[in-house]
């Protein structure tokens, strides 16, 4: 019998190769003749995505047709990163596809580097949304990602004369074969004008609310491939579009560019990713974003719901609504309307399932990232959302009075309306009465929240606030981004590490063992090897691959201290310029990260990097020791080469100010050291890889406070310390901007005046913390060593982990195995 595999799933070579040249052909339109690498990775991810989408459409019919529960993650952002590499090694077909597509007479990683990253997302927050989703569905849980589709993600970063500039990122330009629209189940979603209340003819209080702008939101729907399994759970991305193509009546009166002009304005909320994180701007568009993503979602969990059930009163036993931060926190009053104005429903049974629905996760510490938008814009776009708060609010206050009687402070201290200077509405208070469960990050970052930021909420609820520490995907921070070390561990202790990472502890015995750190070398060297090559592409500066690679990327922010590392650099310069035969371990100090286009000081100190690095590159007497290099454009198709090739990790925000930190997870996995504060995640990383592989310094959270509380001054500091003092009037004279001395004037102002995130107070410390690690260097085998145990005792830093900590905490949800009949 002669067995013809399928065109569109079938996995043998010969079919892989018909399927990729019939999609050439039918789908781009093209002969190999004509076809552009574009053309080639369209039909290979054409080829792979039928290949998943069985498992697709099985899944979302076992979610819909059985009895279970489904998380519903939403997030702003999901900065996610090219999905054909992945995709290939979740569904085991990595070697295969390459085989195929070699025998075609090309390159899979050529192809695999044409995809446009869908780059929907700012950093941290972002990232760590795609690095859940991928665990969810790896775990088999059922679960949606709901977000929106941003026409243009963060924006390209280009550096011109030492300066960021900001290109728009068109990454749809040329397709996207990941995606499927679903316009048949779009959803309506109001916006602007006002309420009516009235009592209808049975007597009931009833609402109206009459808007002036209607949008649709179209979803478009993303596979998320488990690795190994069968499961595959939907990203379900958002797009704003006007409700008719265009505006008939505005059209029949001859206003046809009225017409037109609306379609634009609805069209506008799905625009653009705003590009600053931790920094909130209020602007009435992005909680237009805000509240057209969560309408639609939420709109779209009843539709879910009503297929199987009569009515909405078990809604919260089928949803576990997680809030990745207070972005979607509308969601609470928006449940509540669709409850009690659409569906009639008694506002204290709304509420009982309002508040077993959502449950909220904070990601930052930081006084300027905390969302409140003014009354007065909220009563303007949301006039009936700013009712419902008020009701919630003043029932909320209640019970507050009873708890605490006579204590006008308290009142005021946590209401959801901020009452002082212009009235706003506090979007983290929302959130918490709205949650059935609050959690930080990292522990200290729970710690804080409960002692700091949230101390009020933690004091009325203690029971709801719990720590669920951040994690990254093995699949991609490891497996896919550094083959290398992946093949290495999977020959020494099995493959079972990628879902279980804990086995990674197996790798600790053979830290000692010569040939094993040998190998270790090797590998740590040829990830150095590659990422030299990227340096020299991109940036043309010359790196020596046996420098110990030194490495901080991440967003560009005054409290992550790139300047510190900066002054370290200058630091070093001087030593080798005051004594040339000074025996100095030669280093090549990589940054990268975007600053938001509107924070002046973080473009500033990319200009000072950038700067510092143009004479230290070009001075002859340290240029065989000392390199800076600024990578442009740090995205997650940029870091793949960046955290395989690291000797040192930097992560040095001030004490108390980074919540968690997930970089520092993705080096320390890779075999890096960290040189870090006790901050965020650093803190159980240390504890984890011991207190002897890492190397720590700088002020804790309470000696921070206490400084500050004891009048701090940077200008003291500053004049008591020759080496601080010279690095920094080496700045204010010129020497690294051609004599200019106003260029970095205003960041060293805001040092020598102010230091806000203590920079002077920790810059001895960690000048002297550089230099141990410095000497550590020189001891191969030693360091080789520190770096097998920091991979070997990362398995904590699995997003497995997490994931499986908010399933068993928080969600109560279960896996669903997903068979996959033909
Ligand atoms: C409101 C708006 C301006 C805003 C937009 C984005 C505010 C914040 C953000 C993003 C925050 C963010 O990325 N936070 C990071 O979350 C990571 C994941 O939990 C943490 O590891 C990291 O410490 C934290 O800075």
């Amino acid at each position: 019998e002669i067995r013809v595999e399928d065109d569109r799933t079938g996995l043998d070579i010969e079919t892989l190769k018909r399927a990729f040249a019939d999609n050439l052909f039918y789908i781009q339109g093209k002969l190999g003749s004509m076809a552009t690498p574009n053309d080639y990775y369209m039909a290979l991810a054409y080829t792979v995505r039928d290949r998943l989408l069985q498992r697709w459409l099985n899944s979302a019919q076992t979610y819909l047709r059985g009895d279970v529960k489904v998380v519903c993650y939403l997030s702003a952002e999901f900065l996610l990163g090219p999905h054909l590499g992945n995709n290939l090694i979740n569904l085991g077909i990595y070697d295969r596809i390459e085989q195929a597509i070699t025998e075609s007479g090309l390159d899979l990683q050529e192809l695999i580097a044409q995809e446009e990253e869908p780059g929907l997302g700012n950093g941290g927050l972002g990232r760590l949304a795609a690095c859940y989703i991928d665990s969810l569905a790896s775990l088999e849980i059922p679960a949606i990602g709901y977000g929106i589709r941003y026409e243009f993600g963060i924006f390209d970063q280009e550096i011109q004369d030492g300066w960021q500039v900001e290109i728009t990122d068109k990454w749809l330009r040329y397709g996207n074969p990941w995606e499927i629209a679903r316009p048949e189940i779009a959803v309506e979603v109001k916006l602007g004008g006002y309420v009516d209340h009235y009592v209808d003819d049975a007597g009931n209080y009833r609402t109206h609310w009459i808007p002036d702008r209607e949008v649709h939101g179209v979803p478009y729907d993303t596979p998320i491939l488990g690795y190994r399994v069968n499961t595959a759970n939907t990203l379900r991305l958002w797009k704003a579009e006007a409700p008719e193509s265009f505006d008939f009546q505005a059209f029949n009166v001859g206003d046809y560019y009225g017409a037109v002009d609306a379609k634009i304005s609805s069209e506008n909320i799905t625009k653009v990713l705003y590009p600053n994180d931790e920094q909130v701007q209020g602007k009435r568009l992005r909680l237009e974003q805000q509240y057209f993503f969560v309408s639609c979602s939420l709109q779209d969990m009843i539709r879910l719901y009503l297929l199987e059930n009569p009515n909405l009163d078990n809604f919260h036993e089928t949803f576990a609504v997680q809030l990745n931060d207070t972005h979607p926190s509308i969601g609470v009053p928006e449940l509540m309307r669709l409850l009690v104005d659409e569906h009639h429903m008694a506002w204290e049974q709304a509420w009982q399932i309002t508040t077993h629905t959502f449950a909220y996760t904070n990601h930052t510490l930081l006084p300027e990232a905390l969302e409140k938008w003014s009354v007065q814009l909220f009563g303007r776009v949301l006039p009936r959302h700013l009712e419902i708060i008020y009701e919630i609010n003043r029932r909320f206050l209640d019970m507050v009075r009873i708890r605490y009687p006579d204590n006008d402070a308290k009142l005021a201290s946590l209401s959801l309306i901020d009452e002082l200077g212009k009235k706003s509405v506090r979007m983290a208070h929302l959130a918490c009465v709205g949650s059935y469960a609050i959690n930080g990050v990292a522990q200290l970052h729970t710690e804080l929240l409960k002692k700091d930021v949230l101390h009020d909420f933690y004091a009325l609820w203690p029971e709801k606030f719990s720590n669920k520490t951040n994690g990254v995907t093995p699949r991609r921070w490891v497996v896919q981004n550094n083959p290398g070390l992946s093949k290495l561990i999977s020959r020494k202790i099995g493959d079972r590490w990628i879902t279980h990472l804990d086995e990674l502890r197996k790798l600790e015995q053979f830290a000692d063992d010569p040939q094993f750190q040998a190998q270790w070398q090797q590998v740590k060297q040829n990830c150095k090897h590659q990422l030299t090559k990227q340096i020299k592409e991109r940036t043309g500066v010359v790196v020596d691959p046996t420098s110990m690679f030194d490495i901080q990327v991440k967003r560009i922010h005054e409290y992550k201290r790139q300047h510190l590392n900066a002054l370290h650099i200058i630091t070093l310069y001087n030593r080798l310029k005051e004594n040339p035969d000074l025996d100095l371990q030669p280093r090549t100090f990589i940054f990268g990260g975007k600053a938001a286009p509107g924070y002046f000081m973080a473009k500033l100190m990319i200009k000072l990097i950038t700067s510092v690095g143009e004479v230290v590159n070009n001075d002859p007497d340290v240029r065989d020791r000392l390199k800076v290099v600024f990578l442009p454009d740090y995205n997650v198709t940029n870091s793949q080469r960046v955290y395989p090739a690291a000797d040192l990790s930097e992560q040095i925000s001030t004490a108390g100010k980074e919540a968690s930190g997930t970089g520092n997870m993705k080096f320390s996995l890779n075999g890096a050291l960290t040189i870090g504060t006790l901050d965020g995640a650093n803190v159980e990383i240390r504890e984890e890889v011991g207190a002897e592989n890492f190397f720590l310094f700088g002020l804790t959270t309470p000696e921070v406070k206490e400084q500050k509380a004891n009048g701090y001054n940077s200008w003291d500091v500053y004049n008591a310390n020759p080496g601080l003092k010279k690095a920094i009037d080496m700045i204010s004279c010129g020497f690294f901007s051609h004599g200019d001395q106003q260029l970095f004037k205003p960041l060293l102002d805001s040092l020598l005046y102010d230091d806000k995130y203590m920079l002077f107070a920790d810059y001895q410390d960690y000048i002297d913390c550089q230099d141990r690690v410095g000497d550590a260097f020189k001891h191969k085998d030693a360091w080789t060593k520190m770096s097998i145990l920091n991979t070997a005792r990362s398995g904590k830093f699995s997003s497995d982990r997490a994931i499986r900590e908010y399933c068993q905490e928080i969600w109560q949800v279960e896996p669903v195995p997903i068979e996959l009949q033909e």
